[in-house]
């Protein structure tokens, strides 16, 4: 039998310095341990001790020429956290605050991310502290270069399919599949997100924010609710704000915010027209990581050096980075009458937040089930690669919002306790559940 104190000693002491994945770690155990210890197979396994180690983790140097001619040097990691359902499968992260933890915490919650997307991927998530602010592209496609000599060796279409992440958009996974190619003389679905015209599937860049907004519609629909009408609040202007903005508004709701690392935008109006949403995608582009000349185009307020979560809203929806709303944060929305949040960054949410949320019986749906419909197109991408097809869109679209739904329900059969949905326990069990059992069946 487990012991929850002391199983979260144990892998403190392994994990120093780890905070991120601790956790995350913590968040999985504590709801699945019940589970864990009613089944006594599990527990013969070592299946917790196991789903906490990578299988491994692979450091490297990148070392790359910036554009007045001097060397510099980033440290890059891959890891590979656990194969037992499929090929490892997780984003690319280009970002400065990117450290071996973060990675650990972020191939953690892809195992149970992919698991409940029934589509067969193991988990893993890779990147660098490279920081693509005020690069050129030409820088980019330098660095992109020098990491694949690197990471070609580690991958493959049935070993390991990285993707992107903050910031890895479709830019550096052209200029990371292009050093591939001419590494292996392969072209291969070794990457997605890859561009329409080379492999990539339809719908891949819109796939994390619509699937958030299909995973939002399930849960307000499980509520005798709808989501026309809904006042969001959005954070972050990248890849996933976007999506979340389009979707949010095609179905009836109006998202008043964006954020950046200078602060947010209060646009009353909605980000809600194509206009404002190719601007997003120009800005995230300039490299600069500032959303403030969003404001002065579209005649909208901007609030320097301020998160989102001050703004009364129905719904929140947190699209930028870990640990980005906080237990103030959460008492902000509450106090403010929110009546849904949706994490759809990873971990966006502190614990403390998170546990305020569900204390105030605010239907809370975690990342790895919201922001799923990411690395669910993934999947869908890795096989239209192996079938060498390609799907239209109504395809790829619908096959989304079903899993999505599958997803949903999966968080309802294992998370509902005296009529409250306790959906990051149903998620983190349903997810569970397919994995330990994978590896019950292999052996070790
Ligand atoms: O966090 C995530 O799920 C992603 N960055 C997408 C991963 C993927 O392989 O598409």
């Amino acid at each position: 039998m487990y012991n929850l104190d002391q199983f979260m000693a144990e892998i403190e002491r392994k994990n120093p310095s780890e905070p991120e994945f601790i956790q995350a770690a913590k968040e999985v155990v504590e709801t699945i341990i019940d589970t864990v210890n009613e089944n006594p197979a599990y527990v013969n396994a070592k299946i917790l001790e196991r789903i906490t180690e990578p299988d491994r983790v692979i450091q490297f140097k990148v070392e790359w020429e910036d554009d007045d001619g001097q060397v510099q040097v980033n440290r890059a990691y891959r890891v590979q956290f656990n194969n037992a359902l499929g090929p490892y499968k997780g984003g690319l992260r280009f970002h400065p605050s990117v450290t071996l933890g973060g990675l650990k915490f972020l191939g953690f919650e892809q195992i149970f991310k992919n698991s409940l997307t029934t589509l067969p991927m193991g988990g893993g998530k890779g990147g660098s502290d490279f920081n693509p602010k005020g690069k050129s592209d030409n820088e980019i496609m330098r660095f992109c270069r020098s990491f694949m000599t690197e990471l070609h060796r580690y991958i493959g279409p049935e070993t390991d399919v990285p993707a992107g992440d903050i910031g890895v958009g479709g830019r550096e996974i052209g200029f990371l599949y292009g050093a591939y190619k001419r590494l292996q003389i392969e072209n291969t679905g070794i990457l997605t997100g890859k561009g329409r015209n080379w492999g990539g599937s339809v719908i891949r860049p819109e796939a994390t924010g619509f699937g958030a907004l299909y995973f939002a519609k399930n849960m307000v629909e499980a509520h005798n609710d709808t989501l026309k009408d809904k006042r969001i609040s959005v954070s972050g202007f990248g890849n996933v704000a976007w999506g979340a903005c389009m979707k949010a508004t095609q179905l009836g709701a109006k998202v008043v915010t964006i954020s950046g690392p200078d602060g947010y935008i209060l646009d009353e109006e909605g980000v809600n027209t194509q206009e404002k949403w190719d601007y997003m995608l120009e800005l995230r582009a300039s490299n600069n990581d500032i959303v403030a000349p969003y404001a002065e185009k579209f005649g909208a307020q901007f609030v320097p050096n301020k998160r989102p979560w001050e703004v009364k809203v129905d719904m929140a929806f947190p699209c930028a980075i870990q640990n980005e709303l906080t237990a103030d944060d959460a008492d902000l929305l509450i106090n403010n009458g929110v009546q849904y949040v949706v994490e759809t960054s990873n971990m966006g949410c502190t614990a403390d937040a998170v546990e305020k949320i569900l204390a105030a019986k605010i239907p809370f749906g975690p990342g790895k089930a919201a922001n799923a419909g990411g690395v669910a197109v993934s999947g869908l991408e890795m096989s239209q690669n192996s079938m060498k097809l390609s799907w239209p869109e109504e395809e790829v679209d619908e096959k989304l919002k079903h899993i999505m739904g599958n997803i949903h329900d999966a968080c309802i059969k294992e998370g509902t306790e005296d009529g409250y949905v306790n959906y990051p326990k149903g998620a983190n069990i349903a997810g569970f559940k397919k994995v330990a059992d994978a590896m019950l069946d292999m052996g070790y």
